[in-house]
């Protein structure tokens, strides 16, 4: 990180290292490390000089440089795949902080990323100076604050609707009952089949539901929050080794979305934390 401060570089300097410095490298590594700051600045350059620069004059107290958003994602993770998909779709550009469920008896359990998450879970998101927990939580606001290019819930409210009834079946009618926590509860020996039954019984549901609701995509034919719960919830389903050919709504609309490149660059095969035993 370069800074300001030393000497005396001139205002075209100055501004070189200002723009240098608004966005952060692509991918950090290490888990808990926090962000660096996006701009930093020593004396003597002060707001005072800053307000010198043509460009920056007259927009100063409008101007925040942003930080990019911050993801605390685990590559397997079902949950954190909504947010990057969400992400890739509405063209954020953001960082991936990796939080192994897994290693070192869990991540997600250290002192550190429970004061980001005090339920120990991904997805986590740091975005506009606040912390978000909760995928649909998080779609919405990103949603609410990124309207374009793609919106994720509709305007009619019949369709919003049943996009969030669709999410919510995944989100609280599926995944909690086969996540990770309740796994280790159930116990080595069961937990095969008990992941089987409970998503065998959301999608018995989720298919009659679709078969009402669904176009091209689970809501009509324009993508939306459902979409991005839809596809991860499959994966996980094929992880459990759940015979799909029950569901050929669920099949179809998962395998259109699929070819979407948002949906391929958020893959779990595809992310900074993917083994190489599970990579594409
Ligand atoms: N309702 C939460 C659920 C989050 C969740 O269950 N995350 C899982 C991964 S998909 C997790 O972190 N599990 C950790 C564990 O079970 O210990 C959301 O939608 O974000």
């Amino acid at each position: 990180m370069r800074m300001l401060g030393k000497g005396n570089p001139s205002k075209a300097e100055t501004l070189d290292v200002l723009l240098s410095q608004t966005q952060r490298p692509t991918t950090a590594w290490s888990p808990l490390a926090p962000a660096p700051p996006t701009l930093l600045l020593a004396p003597p350059f002060t707001k005072q000089i800053l307000r010198e620069i043509p460009l920056f004059k007259g927009h100063w107290n409008r101007m925040a440089v942003p930080e990019k958003p911050v993801l605390y994602s685990y590559f397997r993770s079902s949950c954190s795949w909504r947010v990057r998909i969400a992400l890739a779709l509405k063209g954020i550009d953001y960082d991936i902080l990796p939080i192994s469920l897994i290693k070192d008896g869990g991540q997600q359990f250290t002192k550190e990323f429970k004061t980001l998450n005090p339920m120990s879970q991904v997805p986590t998101l740091k975005i506009d100076g606040i912390i978000l927990t909760q995928s649909l939580a998080i779609i919405e606001y990103l949603e609410e604050t990124r309207p374009t290019p793609v919106r994720l819930l509709p305007q009619d409210p019949k369709k919003r609707a049943h996009v969030r009834m669709i999410s919510d079946l995944i989100a609280s009618g599926i995944q909690p009952l086969q996540n990770l926590s309740v796994l280790k509860k159930v116990g080595q020996e069961t937990q095969l089949a008990w992941a089987q039954a409970v998503i065998n019984s959301g999608f018995g549901a989720l298919e009659h539901v679709l078969q009402s609701t669904a176009g091209k995509y689970c809501v009509g034919n324009e993508i939306s929050m459902a979409d991005l719960c839809l596809v991860p919830q499959v994966a996980n389903a094929e992880r459990f080794k759940v015979d799909l050919s029950s569901y050929p709504t669920i099949n179809r609309i998962n395998k259109t979305l699929l070819t979407m490149e948002a949906f391929q660059v958020s893959h779990p095969s595809r992310q900074p934390d993917t083994p190489p035993e599970f990579q594409a």
